[in-house]
C-alpha cells in the first residue's frame, strides 16, 4: 500500500514539478537544468506525500495541495544540494546519482539550491490562484517559512556543524534538539500545510503538529540507523560518514540497539497521537497511518 501511496505521489508531484519549473530551454540553461536535476532526480517525494495524505485525512481536495506541496519538495532538493556542498558534508553521491556540484561545478549548485528555495517561496505567496484560501495561504507560508530558517532546517544544520566531533559525548537532549530542527521541521510543515489546506481547525493543526514533531524525529532517528547498517547502493548516497566525523546522532548517542528502540517508540508514539486525533467525516487518515510505519520500516 505505502509504495502506491508514494508512486502517486511522486507521478503527481514530478507533474507540478515539472510545471513549476522554468524551461532548460530558456535563458540561462544550465541554472534551469541544475534545477530540474535535483529536484526531479528519483527520491522518495515523502515530504509531499505526507502534506497530500494530511489534506486526504482533512477531507480536502489534494489538487489544491500539489503546488504547495512541489514547493516542499524543492525546499528539500535545495537543501539536499547545499548540504552535499564541498564546505558542508562534501558528498559526490546522492540518490544514486553525482550530486550537483559534481555534475554542474559548485558555483552553479549553490545557485540552483538558491533558484529552488526562492522559487518555493514564490509558489507559496502566489498559490492559490484566485481568493479563495487567502487566509490558509498565509498560514502555510508562516508554517513552512518558520521550519526552514534559523529556527528550524538552517539552525539545526547550525548546530550539527557546531557538535560535530562530539559524538557519543553529546546528550540524547543535544541530538535531539539538532534533528527536530534539522529533518524535523520541515516533515512536520509538510503536515501542516497539508492539514491547513485540508481545511483542518486550529486545535487539530496543533495536535498535527505535536505528531509531526514525532514523525520528523522518528524519521532522523532511522536515517542515522541506515547510515551505520546500510550500503551506499542502497541508500544511493555515501554511507558510514556520520561515524567517521563522530556526527552527534542517535546511535553514536545510544548505540545501535538503543536507536533503533528509540525509533519504535517515536513511531508507536505518532501512532498514538493519530489515533487520538478527531478527523471529519469523509476525511481518511489511513495513508498518513501507513506513511508513519514506512518511516520506521524503511530501507533507504
Ligand atoms: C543555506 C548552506 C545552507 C544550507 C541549508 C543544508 C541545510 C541548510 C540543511 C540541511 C538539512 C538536511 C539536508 C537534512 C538532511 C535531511 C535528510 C535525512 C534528507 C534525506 O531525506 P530523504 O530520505 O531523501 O527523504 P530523498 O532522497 O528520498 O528525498
Amino acid at each position: 500500500m505505502t509504495q502506491a501511496i508514494l508512486e502517486d505521489a511522486r507521478r503527481r508531484v514530478d507533474a507540478a514539478l515539472d510545471r513549476l519549473l522554468p524551461s532548460p530551454s530558456e535563458p540561462c540553461a544550465r541554472l534551469h537544468e541544475a534545477m530540474r536535476y535535483s529536484a526531479l532526480s528519483p527520491g522518495k517525494r515523502l515530504r509531499p506525500a505526507l502534506a497530500l495524505a494530511a489534506c486526504r485525512a482533512f477531507g480536502g481536495d489534494e489538487k489544491a495541495c500539489l503546488e504547495p506541496a512541489a514547493a516542499l519538495e524543492m525546499v528539500h532538493a535545495y537543501s539536499l544540494i547545499h548540504d552535499d556542498l564541498p564546505a558542508m558534508d562534501d558528498d559526490d553521491l546522492r540518490r544514486g546519482r553525482p550530486t550537483s556540484h559534481v555534475v554542474y561545478g559548485e558555483a552553479m549548485a549553490i545557485l540552483a539550491g538558491d533558484a529552488l528555495h526562492t522559487l518555493a517561496c514564490e509558489v507559496l505567496a502566489t498559490w492559490p490562484h484566485g481568493n479563495g484560501q487567502l487566509v490558509a495561504r498565509a498560514r502555510v507560508q508562516r508554517h513552512v517559512l518558520e521550519a526552514i530558517g534559523w529556527r528550524g532546517m538552517v539552525g539545526g544544520q547550525a548546530l550539527d556543524m557546531e557538535l560535530t566531533g562530539k559524538g557519543g559525548a553529546a546528550s540524547e537532549e543535544e541530538v535531539r534538539g539538532i534533528h527536530l530542527r534539522k529533518t524535523g521541521a520541515l516533515i512536520r510543515a509538510a503536515l501542516l500545510l497539508g492539514s491547513e489546506i485540508g481545511g483542518a481547525h486550529a486545535d487539530q493543526v496543533e495536535a498535527m503538529g505535536r505528531f509531526g514533531d514525532v514523525v520528523g524525529l522518528a524519521f532522523q532517528v532511522v536515517d542515522d540507523v541506515l547510515d551505520v547498517t546500510a550500503d551506499a547502493a542502497t541508500l544511493g548516497k555515501s554511507q558510514g560518514k556520520d561515524a567517521k566525523a563522530a556526527k552527534v546522532t542517535y546511535p553514536a548517542v545510544l548505540g545501535l540497539e538503543g536507536a533503533r528502540a528509540r525509533a519504535r517508540d517515536l513511531t508507536e508514539a505518532a501512532l498514538r497521537e493519530l489515533a487520538a486525533l478527531r478527523f471529519p467525516e469523509g476525511g481518511d487518515p489511513s495513508q498518513l497511518e501507513a506513511l508513519t510505519r514506512f518511516i520506521l520500516e524503511r530501507q533507504s
